[in-house]
């Protein structure tokens, strides 16, 4: 299918991506507005593409009538793991790639690319200028009032949001460590031909206590923006969408495409919100999409 084949496919323009039946749970972004969309800065991550749970179409859909000056891409576009154990790359996971160059061509967006977890095989190449697109390993995003945001993929935090409880106890010095234990650990998994063990993937598939292991998550990312004198934090890799005080930082988690459709925007005066792109009916039984779910992060 070739490209316009694609884009003239999706629903631009109907009002099924606008249906106000969805009310996410804690959430308190606006509805979404009618017509064109247009944000000085725009947050998508965790696309997969070159998966199966990748909601590729709804994706084009948004991409096709968002305009933004600044767009970022915060990790897990393109999950090159799993590409190499099989390949899987239909028309319209190219067509994501060619709307976000299209966004960089035709209208002058900035892109900048952070890689995450499955695409970390860029994280060697990195400061890097392709194709228009910036790829940096983290950068700090600065509001048009002025406020300052971290933005990383997150998934360095892993191994400290499992052991969070025993490196309180030790400090503040065990806790770099850990980070960086982590870091190292999967960059010699990376180099043996492994890819990255993701603790979030494995906890939130094991363990019961998801619910906890998210709030640790959103804890260490918070801590990291203030460590460094920051205003907020933005990042991906949990696949939960999610916005909230946490001891005077903004956490912004943009979510993702395969499971919650979600972008975080920045408007004009430097307002955030998160955006929920608008569903359409979901088939999938619970514990499937739980599944997908854990096996993607
Ligand atoms: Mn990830």
């Amino acid at each position: 299918m070739a490209l316009d084949d694609v884009l003239d496919s999706s629903p631009v323009g109907s009002d099924d991506r606008f249906s106000s039946s969805y009310k996410p749970a804690a959430s308190k972004s606006p509805p979404t507005p009618r017509g064109f969309h247009r944000y000085r800065s725009v947050w998508i991550s965790d696309f997969h593409l070159g998966t199966r749970g990748c909601r590729a179409e709804r994706l084009l859909d948004f991409l096709a009538t968002v305009r933004c000056d600044t767009l970022y891409l915060v990790g897990d576009i393109i999950d090159a793991w799993a590409l190499k154990n099989a390949w899987y790359w239909p028309a319209s996971h190219g067509a994501v790639i060619q709307a976000v160059l299209a966004l960089h061509r035709d209208h002058g967006t900035r892109i900048v690319y952070v890689p995450g977890n499955h695409d970390e095989m860029l994280r060697d190449f990195l400061p890097l200028d392709l194709a228009g697109i910036e790829f940096c390993d983290e950068c700090v995003h600065e509001t048009a009032d002025g406020r300052r945001y971290l933005v990383m993929h997150g998934d360095a935090f892993d191994a400290v949001c499992t052991e969070a409880r025993w490196l309180a106890v030790l400090g503040d010095y065990a806790y770099r460590g850990v980070i960086v234990g982590n870091s190292w650990f999967n960059t010699v998994r990376r180099r043996l031909g492994y890819p990255y063990w993701s603790l979030s993937a494995f906890l939130k598939y094991q363990v019961k206590n998801a619910v906890a292991y998210i709030g640790r998550f959103e804890e260490a990312l918070a801590d990291e923006a203030k460590r460094r004198g920051l205003d907020g934090i933005i990042c991906g890799h949990i696949h939960t969408p999610s916005r909230r005080d946490v001891d005077g930082i903004d956490y912004c988690n943009d979510g993702d495409w395969v499971e919650s459709c979600t972008a975080l925007t920045e408007d004009f005066a430097g307002r955030m919100s998160l955006l929920y792109w608008g569903r359409g009916t979901d088939d999938e039984i619970p514990a499937e999409r739980e599944s997908r779910r854990a096996a993607s992060v």
